[in-house]
């Protein structure tokens, strides 16, 4: 067989078998078969010696000629190979739209946190601004300054946790009222509302709690009135509570408010006809308010005699467990995701 026969018959073998490497493995070992060093070429080499010096320039040329011809069977089959094993991965991770998504579990407001964003949101309509301030209070901010100085009798309505003599736990927000008041430079008006945690010593059953949350309010003006007091109060019953609500005052005390009121809003639930809800009287105290005690308006530096304001305090908890209906106030703080996912927005 002459060595040009030789070439092309391995060429040709070449061509069959490199078609069939279905892997990069198999075909880096038909590489090492063809065109390695001791390849099929290594036999073809040997034959070099018993051509003559003018054959071997065209032995040497049908030589390469056939070796780039395998490399270029070679190639192509890489891209076929290449080709496969994307497409093979594309099938392996392809997506079935049609199955059901995984379900995200997604998180809720707490409902005092939901009750507490919409007083908010009702008095930030009407131009308050939401103030807010620390937890761990000075006994000066916290009592004094809002008409109860030591040894008054209504400071064992507040007992609270003491951190020293004069640190403590804040008994309400309106501590808050009196940074601002202080705080503000110019004594001009103010309008805030300050929610917050506040805390009591208290003996915890289903309408007490230790801790609770409070959303108190401030306005000082110069003809600030207890009109203007009796009108935004039912501003916002009606939001709270419904259009159809009316509100009533009743004469009380409290040192910081002189004169003083407790707010009753007519039953949400038998629109003041009586029910179990407001014990048969068709209405519910929801919240205390009155004109702000001169004391407390001097004692931050607020002349009396040129700015009145008025004040209003409620709990929180209160006023939610009335809209939803909650009869025990601590399921609030107990944590137990049965009550807690029964309020979703
Ligand atoms: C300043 C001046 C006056 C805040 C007020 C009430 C009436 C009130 C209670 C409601 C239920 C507390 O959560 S509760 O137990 N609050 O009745 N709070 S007037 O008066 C202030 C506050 C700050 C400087």
């Amino acid at each position: 067989m002459s060595v040009k026969q030789r070439l092309l018959e391995l060429q040709e073998h070449a061509k069959e078998q490199i078609k069939l490497v279905k892997s990069i493995h198999e075909l880096n070992d038909a590489k090492a078969k063809y065109l390695g060093k001791k390849g099929a070429f290594a036999d073809i080499m040997s034959m070099m010696k018993d051509l003559t010096n003018e054959e071997r320039p065209a032995f040497g040329k049908l030589t390469n000629e056939a070796k780039v011809a395998i490399q270029g069977y070679l190639d192509e089959q890489k891209i076929i190979i290449d080709e496969f094993i994307i497409n093979e991965q594309l099938e392996k991770e392809s997506i079935d739209v049609s199955m059901p998504g995984k379900k995200f579990e997604v998180g809720k407001k707490h409902i005092l946190t939901q009750v507490i964003n919409e007083i908010e949101d009702l008095f930030i309509g009407m131009g308050y601004e939401v103030m807010e301030g620390p937890e761990v209070e000075i006994d000066e901010y916290n009592f004094e300054k809002l008409n109860l100085p030591k040894n008054h009798p209504a400071r064992d309505m507040q007992d609270t946790f003491y951190i020293t003599d004069e640190t403590l736990l804040r008994t309400h927000t309106s501590p808050v009222q009196v940074r601002t008041m202080l705080a503000n430079e110019n004594k001009g008006p103010i309008k805030i509302i300050c929610p917050g945690k506040v805390f009591r010593r208290d003996d915890d059953d289903a309408t007490h709690s230790h801790q609770f949350m409070q959303i108190e309010g401030l306005v000082v003006d110069e003809t600030t009135s207890m009109a203007d007091l009796k009108g935004t109060l039912l501003a916002a019953a009606k939001k709270l509570f419904g259009e159809k609500r009316e509100i009533r005052l009743r004469p009380s005390y409290f040192p910081f408010t002189e004169p003083s009121v407790e707010v009753d809003v007519s039953c949400h639930n038998c629109n003041g006809k009586g029910c179990n809800i407001c014990k048969g009287t068709g209405w519910i105290e929801v919240l205390g308010a009155g004109i702000v005690n001169d004391n407390v308006l001097e004692a931050s530096g607020y002349d009396s005699k040129k700015y009145q304001g008025f004040a209003f305090g409620m709990g929180v908890e209160r006023i939610a467990m009335l809209k939803y209906g909650i009869n025990d106030i601590r399921s609030f703080y107990t944590n137990d995701i049965r009550f807690i996912k029964q309020f979703k927005k």
